[in-house]
């Protein structure tokens, strides 16, 4: 699609919307979700229907890649209830159920600032959200890597990708940690755009929830898997925290409100949380690189850019 339509369907009215074509996303779009749920349900996960209120939600703080944000509230008998955010706190709750492996299609409301619209960003889409019970970042690794090989090479048999020219992608994938990439790149998206296949970004400093390394203080267990040709990130993930204590001392270093948190601070403080590791995986930026769109606005029947009001 021309750069010029990216322009165009921001300032497009309703009709205008609706008569555009994209048809074709949305098939692409429908085999990427039929394939990654049948990949999840293959190996014995659980599906999940998304939570879209709540009490509490993922803070998307401290994170060098959000911008400080508060999620959106209602009024519902008598509680304020948040719009979520991510589901990342659900999903532990889930796992303390002694569900050991879930997925769900979450949608995520995120309030990005004005000048968060870098073709990559939009305030309302989904992501396919796993978590697993006692898995290590290299389980997850592992099997977000068997994902996308499996995914590209399906798709490159996709008439609709024919003229896309999908890279062959093998596991493993590179790994830099975030200082690497700082000091390689400067930073994520100049990595990106130096790079012609997917790879992982490692110990990211950012929300208490993700695990610090009990060895290596200041170093985190988690990961970003970034799409090249500057497409960016596209996932992100960790082994979580699950002790009480630990989790108190995060959440006060990071500024946060404890009582923001009290269900949650609950459930760990009686020892129900379970050490796990899992990552969300953005549907729309996944589809977007997939096509090849300049911009996330094109795989997005209702596009909801940062800064930009939604017309429908
Ligand atoms: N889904 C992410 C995770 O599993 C959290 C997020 O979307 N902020 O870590």
């Amino acid at each position: 699609m021309a750069p010029e339509f990216v322009i165009l369907v921001m300032i497009m009215n309703a009709v205008q919307l609706v008569s555009r074509d994209i048809e074709k996303v949305i098939r692409v779009q429908t085999k990427v979700i039929d394939y990654m749920t049948d990949f999840f349900v293959k190996r014995g996960f659980k599906w999940l229907l998304p939570v879209m209120l709540s009490s509490i939600t993922d803070p998307l703080w401290p994170d060098p890649a959000a911008s400080k944000m508060r999620a959106p509230e209602i009024e519902a008998y008598g509680t304020k209830l948040k719009l979520m955010h991510s589901m990342i706190l659900h999903k532990q709750f889930a796992i303390a159920m002694g569900l050991e492996k879930i997925f769900v299609l979450s949608p995520n409301i995120r309030l990005e600032e004005r000048d968060r619209d870098d073709g990559r960003h939009a305030y309302e889409f989904s992501q396919l959200d796993f978590e697993i019970a006692y898995a290590s970042m290299e389980d997850v690794m592992g099997l977000i890597e068997e994902l996308m090989v499996g995914l590209f090479k399906e798709a490159r048999k996709w008439g609709e990708l024919e003229e896309r020219g999908l890279p062959r992608i093998k596991a493993p994938f590179k790994r830099f940690t975030m200082s690497e990439i700082m000091e390689e790149f400067g930073d994520d998206e100049e990595a990106s755009k130096a790079m012609d296949e997917p790879f992982w970004i490692t110990d990211i400093s950012r929300e208490f929830y993700d695990r610090e390394d009990p060895e290596r203080p200041g170093h985190f267990r988690n990961y970003d898997l970034i799409l090249p040709e500057g497409y960016g990130e596209v996932s992100s993930g960790g082994e979580r925290e699950w002790q009480y204590e630990v989790i108190v001392r995060k959440l006060k270093e990071s500024g946060l409100s404890l009582e923001a948190f009290r269900p949650y601070l609950e459930v760990a403080k009686a020892g129900k949380l379970k050490p796990s590791a899992g990552a969300g995986i953005g549907l729309e930026r996944l589809v977007r690189y997939m096509v090849g769109a300049k911009h996330i606005a094109e795989v997005q029947p209702f596009p909801r850019i940062p800064g930009i009001p939604a017309v429908i």
